[in-house]
C-alpha cells in the first residue's frame, strides 16, 4: 500500500527518490516525504499533505543535498492523512524511519517509551517504532544491533528502511509481513517496497525473505534471517520494461490497460497452450501428476481476484468434476474450516503481496492441504515465492488502481488451470478442445469488444446524476456482475451492487424505480431464458435497463431499455469478454464525473496491510 524508497550513493539521492515515489504513488497517496542526510550530517526532513506531485515541487524548491535518505508514499492506517503523521518519522533528532504495515502492540509501547520521556508529535504507530529503535541505540553500538531489539519488541507487519545522521554511511533495512527489495547499483545501492520503484537505477535485485533484515552501505549488502545469522540471498536479474510505465497516447492508465487487454491475455496464453492443448509442464514440474490427487479446490483472494475466482467455480465444477469452494481471504483466515482431504489451495492476488491472502496461504501450510498454487502477476512477490507453485498472469505492470488487465488474465489463467484438472480427472478429449479453442479465440474475441468504446462513452452520460445503480447476471456472469457493480464504485463512487438475477425478488426488487439504473450481463449460454423472465419482472416494475447481449439473444431497444449488442462468444470465455464493456462504461462515468479514475480516493493498488 504505502511505497518505500531509499538509497545511499556518492552523488544526491533526492531525485532518484522522488522518481521511485511516483512509480509506486498507485499504490497509496495522501501523504509523502523524504529525509536526506547530507555532508554536514545534518537530517533534511521534507513532508507533503498529499499527492507525490506536491513533495516533488517542495524538493525542486529546496534542493535538499544528501547521498543517504529514505522515502515513502503514505496510505494512512493509524492517525489521518496530514503532514504531520507522513513519514519519515524522526527521533532524538537523529534517525528518520520509514515504514509500512502496522505495528499492533504500538499503544502498550507508546506508554513505556512515554515514561522514558520520548515525546509523540504524530498519531502514527510509526512513530513509535522509530522512538523504540532510538531508545536502543542509546545503549548498542550500532543501528543495526538497535533494530535488531526492537524488532523482538514489535509485533504487527512492518517493512521499514532507518538512517542515522551520525553513521550516516550506513542504512538499514528489516522486513516482517511487508515485502522489501534490495537494488544493487556500482557503488551504489538502494531499497525499496517494489522493485519497479529501482528500474531507472539498477536491474539487479536480492529479494528480502520474510524475518531478513540487512545493512547496507555503498559497496556492501549484509543480510540476516530471523534468527540473526548471515546469509546470502539471491541476486535477481529483472528484466522489465520502464516503457509499461508510461501512459503513451491514453488519457488514464485505466484506459490504456483496458485496451491492453488483447495482448496481455495474448501473452498470458504464449507459449502455454497451442492448438494441440495445453503445453505439458506450464504449471511446475509434477503439477500434472499431484493434481490427479485432488478432490478439491479451495479457492481465496480478495476483492477483484476474488470475483476472478467465483468465476472460476463454475468452470473447475463444471469440467474439472471437482467441488470447489471460494472464499474471501480476510475471513477464510479466521474460519474455523475443516480442510477436505486432497484438497489444493489457490489463491489469487495481482500483487502477490495481499497480506490477508498471504496469511491464508501461511494457514492453509499447517492443514493438511495437498499442494498450493497461487495465480499472480508479479514475480518474485511473497505468494509467489510462497506457494508450492505460481502461475504467473503476464498481464505486464497494472499502474490503474482499478484492476483490469489483472482480472481478465487471472481469469484466463484460471481457465488453463480448469484444462488442466480437467485433463488429469479424465476430461473427454473433445471438451478439452473446446476450452483450447476458446481461449486461443479470446484476443481476437476482445478486440470486438472494444469496439463498442464510443457507444458505451455515450451512454455513460447517463449515468452521472445517478446515486445508485444494480448489475444483475446468472451463473457465471453473476460474478462479473459483482466485478462490474464493484469497478463503478470505485472509480466513479456512485453506489452499485451486483445481483445474481434470480435472487432479485428476494429483496432488492424493492429498490427498482425509474431512478435506478439496472445494467444486465446477458451472453447467449443456458441461463438466458431465465434471464428473461428476471428482466420482465424488474421492467413491470418501472426499471431501466441497460443490456449488454449477445448479438442472437432477441433484446430488442425501447425508451427503457438499452440494449448494447455484444460480439457473439461461446458461453465458456464469455465471463471474460462481457467484463470489457463494463470496464469502459465504469471507466466513462467516472471521466464525465471529473474523478481521479487511476488513484481513486481512499483506495490502494497493493493492500499489504490486514
Ligand atoms: N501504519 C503506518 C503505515 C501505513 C501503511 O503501511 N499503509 O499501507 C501509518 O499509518 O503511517
Amino acid at each position: 500500500m504505502c511505497g518505500i524508497v531509499a538509497a545511499i550513493a556518492q552523488r544526491d539521492v533526492a531525485d532518484i527518490l522522488i522518481y521511485g515515489l511516483q512509480r509506486l504513488e498507485y499504490r497509496g497517496y495522501d501523504s509523502a516525504g523524504l529525509a536526506v542526510i547530507d555532508q554536514n550530517a545534518h537530517l533534511n526532513t521534507l513532508k507533503r499533505q498529499g499527492k507525490v506531485a506536491t513533495l516533488a515541487d517542495l524538493v525542486a524548491t529546496e534542493q535538499p543535498r544528501g547521498g543517504t535518505g529514505i522515502a515513502h508514499t503514505r496510505w494512512a492506517t493509524h492517525g489521518e492523512a496530514n503532514e504531520t503523521n507522513a513519514h519519515p518519522h524522526i527521533s532524538q533528532d537523529r534517525i528518520a524511519m520509514v515504514h509500512n504495515g502496522i505495528i499492533e502492540n504500538y499503544k502498550s509501547l507508546k506508554e513505556t517509551l512515554s515514561g522514558q520521556g520520548f515525546a509523540f508529535k504524530s498519531q502514527t504507530d510509526t512513530e513509535v517504532f522509530t522512538h523504540l529503535i532510538a531508545s536502543h541505540l542509546q545503549n548498542q553500538s550500532s543501528l543495526l544491533e538497535a533494530v535488531k531489539q526492537a524488532k523482538q519488541q514489535v509485533t504487527g507487519a512492518y517493512g521499514t528502511v532507518i538512517i542515522d545522521k551520525e553513521n550516516p554511511d550506513t542504512i538499514v533495512a528489516a522486513r516482517s509481513g511487508s515485502p522489501l527489495v534490495i537494488g544493487l547499483g556500482l557503488g551504489e545501492n538502494f531499497v525499496a517496497s517494489d522493485q519497479l520503484a529501482l528500474l531507472a537505477v539498477t536491474r539487479r535485485f536480492i529479494f528480502l525473505e520474510e524475518g531478513d533484515f540487512a545493512e547496507i552501505t555503498r559497496h556492501k549488502v549484509s543480510v540476516f534471517d530471523v534468527d540473526g545469522n548471515p546469509v546470502e540471498r539471491e541476486v535477481v536479474e529483472v528484466n522489465a520494461s520502464q516503457d509499461t510505465n508510461s501512459k503513451g497516447q491514453y488519457r488514464h492508465y485505466m484506459l490504456k490497460e483496458i485496451f491492453e487487454q488483447p495482448t496481455s491475455i495474448r501473452n498470458t496464453l504464449e507459449g502455454r497452450v497451442t492448438t494441440d492443448g495445453l503445453v505439458d509442464g506450464i504449471f511446475g514440474q509434477g503439477f500434472e501428476q499431484m493434481l490427479k490427487g485432488v478432490n478439491h479446490v479451495q479457492i481465496v483472494a480478495c476483492g477483484t481476484s476474488y470475483h476472478a475466482g467465483l468465476v472460476a467455480r463454475y468452470w473447475l465444477e463444471q469440467y474439472g468434476h471437482v467441488s470447489c469452494n471460494v472464499e474471501i481471504a480476510s475471513e477464510f483466515r479466521y474460519r474455523h474450516f475443516h480442510t477436505v482431504p486432497g484438497s489444493l489451495l489457490v489463491t489469487i492476488s495481482q500483487s502477490g503481496e495481499t497480506a490477508d491472502t498471504l496469511a491464508a496461504l501461511r494457514l492453509a501450510q499447517q492443514r493438511d492441504y495437498l499442494s498450493s498454487i497461487v495465480i499472480c502477476n508479479v514475480d518474485g512477490s511473497s505468494l509467489v515465492r510462497e506457494s508450492d507453485y505460481a502461475f504467473m498472469t503476464n498481464a505486464g505492470a497494472e499502474i490503474g488502481v482499478a484492476s483490469t488487465k489483472a482480472f481478465t488474465t487471472q481469469l484466463t489463467s484460471l481457465l488453463m488451470l480448469t484444462l488442466a484438472v480437467g485433463k488429469a480427472k479424465g476430461l473427454a478429449e473433445d471438451k478439452q478442445s473446446l476450452i483450447t479453442h476458446a481461449l486461443l479465440g479470446l484476443p481476437a474475441k476482445l478486440e470486438q469488444a472494444l469496439t463498442l468504446d464510443s457507444h458505451i462513452s455515450d451512454l455513460a452520460e447517463d449515468f452521472i446524476e445517478k446515486d445508485h445503480a444494480l448489475f444483475l447476471g446468472r451463473g457465471d456472469q453473476f460474478p462479473i456482475a459483482l466485478e462490474g457493480a464493484l469497478k463503478l464504485k470505485e472509480i466513479s463512487y456512485i453506489h452499485a451492487e451486483g445481483y445474481a438475477a434470480g435472487e432479485l425478488k428476494h429483496g432488492p426488487i424493492a429498490l427498482i424505480d425509474a431512478d435506478m439504473p439496472v445494467i444486465v450481463v446477458a451472453p447467449n449460454n443456458e441461463l438466458l431464458e431465465k434471464l428473461h423472465s428476471n428482466i420482465e419482472e424488474v421492467r413491470a416494475r418501472g426499471g431501466v435497463f441497460y443490456i449488454f447481449a449477445d448479438q442472437d439473444a432477441h433484446f430488442e431497444s425501447d425508451e427503457t431499455c438499452h440494449v448494447i449488442d455484444v460480439v457473439s462468444t461461446d458461453a465458456l470465455t464469455a465471463p471474460i469478454v462481457y467484463t470489457l464493456p463494463l470496464q469502459l462504461l465504469s471507466y466513462y462515468v467516472a471521466v464525465i464525473k471529473g474523478t481521479d479514475v487511476d488513484q481513486p480516493r481512499n483506495l490502494a493498488k497493493s493492500v499489504t496491510v490486514e
